[in-house]
This record gives C-alpha cells, sequence and structure tokens, in this order.
C-alpha cells in the first residue's frame, strides 16, 4: 500500500514573514472585534489616535510563532491562532524518508530563521556561531564542535533523537535546550563522540504550537 511519510515542520509565520536574514523589527498587530487590524510599531500612549480606543480583542506578536507537527500520517487542526493566517511552511530532515539520519539547524529559535541542513560530517557549517534551535531526524546522534574540524578544545555537545529505537526526532527549540553551546558551534560530526549530551525537549506531542 502506498504510504506517505511526512515530517513537517510547519514554520508558520503569522501575517508577516521573517525574512531569510532575520533581523525583523519587533511590532505588534492588534485587532478590535471586527477584525480590523492595527499593526504597531512603536508604543502608542493614546490608541484613540489609531481610533483603536476601548476595541482590542486580540492581541499577535509578529515574532517568533510558529506550529509544527511530525509523523507518519499525522492530521490535526491548526491552533485557533493559526487559523487562516499561515504565511510559510517548510520540512526539515530528508523529503523522501523522514527519519533518515539528519539535522537541520536553524538562526533562530523554534526553527526559525536561516537554516542549513546537514547529511554527513561537515568541518564548518555555514550557520557558523549562528545556532540557535535544531532538529534531529533519523536514529543517530550528532556531536556539536564549538570549534571547527570537530576539535573539541572550546568544548562540544551530543544531541539526538528523542526516541533512538523508533528514529523520532529530536526538538531542541532553544539555546537553552542546547546547554547554551548554539552560538558557539562550528561543526558538527554524525555520531556522538563527546562525553557531554543535551537531552531534547520533553515533549513527545507530534505537533506543538509556539506563540
Ligand atoms: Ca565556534
Amino acid at each position: 500500500m502506498l504510504k506517505f511519510d511526512i515530517f513537517v515542520v510547519a514554520i508558520v509565520c503569522l501575517l508577516s514573514c521573517r525574512q531569510v536574514e532575520c533581523t525583523v523589527p519587533q511590532h505588534l498587530d492588534i485587532y478590535d472585534r471586527w477584525e480590523n487590524k492595527y499593526t504597531l510599531e512603536s508604543e502608542v500612549n493614546n490608541l484613540a489616535d489609531l481610533d483603536a480606543d476601548n476595541r482590542i480583542t486580540k492581541i499577535c506578536s509578529t515574532d517568533g510563532a510558529n506550529f509544527w507537527l511530525y509523523g507518519n500520517s499525522e492530521c490535526v487542526d491548526l491552533p485557533y491562532a493559526f487559523q487562516e493566517r499561515a504565511s510559510s511552511l517548510r520540512f526539515a530532515g530528508d523529503r523522501n524518508d523522514w527519519q533518515a539520519n539528519r539535522i537541520n539547524l536553524y538562526s533562530h529559535q523554534n526553527f526559525i530563521g536561516e537554516q542549513e541542513l546537514l547529511t554527513d560530517d561537515t568541518p564548518t557549517i555555514q550557520l557558523n556561531d549562528k545556532v540557535n534551535s535544531i532538529i534531529v531526524s533519523g536514529c543517530k546522534s550528532w556531536t556539536l564542535y564549538a570549534d571547527a574540524n570537530f576539535n573539541d578544545g572550546q568544548g562540544c555537545l551530543c544531541v539526538g533523537p528523542s526516541d533512538e529505537s523508533s528514529c523520532l526526532p529530536g526538538l531542541y527549540t532553544s539555546a537553552i535546550s542546547l546547554a547554551g553551546m548554539g552560538e558557539s558551534v562550528s561543526s558538527l560530526r554524525l555520531g556522538c563522540y563527546c562525553d557531554k549530551e543535551a537531552s531534547p525537549e520533553k515533549n513527545n506531542r507530534k505537533s506543538h504550537s509556539e506563540l
């Protein structure tokens, strides 16, 4: 029987998508009950100046909102905040086999921003010293090195799948989950060659939103 396995990390940006170079200025979108939107890029002393005084019913940060999903034939309703608001989407891991050994690096937390997909040992990564979240696909762990060329002089860290036997992805959503090492990572090696290890998020849900 034909089966479609999809590992979708739906990096769904609300309203205003991050660009590849993520220097997105902070702003907020606020809505009234009629869904009229007001975009705020700086503080507002009096909402009446925007004809929005006493009218706001919803507020949305446009920075860092996303939703992700993985699994075989998983199907979920989007959270309310994403209903009819998704603006972009991308995959993590191998497009042909979501449980192949791969690692995705992202320049921002929660799998946002620039990304780099690695399939094998990489002596110098493109996101040098810029990694803030990671998705490990497949069954194997990887070693992160603070130095290029797999040199552990300035530190190393192993990251792995959330379940090695069933090869479920390991999600490292933040610099904290990477033991503070993310923004020093310069090279990666397939397999664990370091005595320091970081566990993926304790989150077995196959879909999750970060709002
Ligand atoms: Ca480094």
